[in-house]
């Protein structure tokens, strides 16, 4: 069974971020999300989600591609977790392009393209521009 992980803080879930699970759930059998909690985003991010992680969490198990979503507490897990998990293949939108290549000594690391004009930051002005 070919295991995939990805990660994110998958904020105003919308199908850019469905695009990229689709397609990471595409190169293997099994996909992991590594989901941000709420402190790490805040801490680590600057990003205060609109979504607890709980409706965050249970958004994402909702998604076909999911098999799986545990919490990723902080940047330096990623080598623990592919090996915990026994990954195959890591993926990435390519906004992180390159960010990630020393994960390629445990897994296969692949960046997908990113779904253009969505983004969280681009829906919450759209919704204020329509006040
Ligand atoms: N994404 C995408 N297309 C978009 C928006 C997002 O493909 N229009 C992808 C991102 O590239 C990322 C995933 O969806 O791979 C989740 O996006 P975010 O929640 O913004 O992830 P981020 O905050 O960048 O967290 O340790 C890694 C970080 O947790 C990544």
């Amino acid at each position: 069974m070919r295991k995939v992980i990805t990660y994110g803080t998958f904020d105003l879930l919308h199908y850019g971020h469905v695009n990229l699970l689709r397609r990471a759930k595409e190169l293997g059998d099994y996909l992991i999300v590594a989901l941000s909690t709420d402190e790490f985003n805040w801490n680590e991010k600057q990003k205060v989600c609109y979504f607890n992680y709980e409706k965050r969490k249970q958004l994402l198990e909702a998604i076909r591609y999911v098999d799986l979503v545990i919490p990723e507490e902080n940047w330096e897990q990623k080598v623990s977790d592919v090996q915990e998990f026994k990954i195959d293949t890591f993926v990435m939108g390519n906004d992180w392009e390159g960010k990630f290549d020393f994960l390629k000594e445990y897994c296969d690391v692949v960046y997908l393209e990113r779904t253009p004009e969505i983004s969280t930051t681009q829906i919450k002005e759209n919704l204020k521009n329509k006040e």
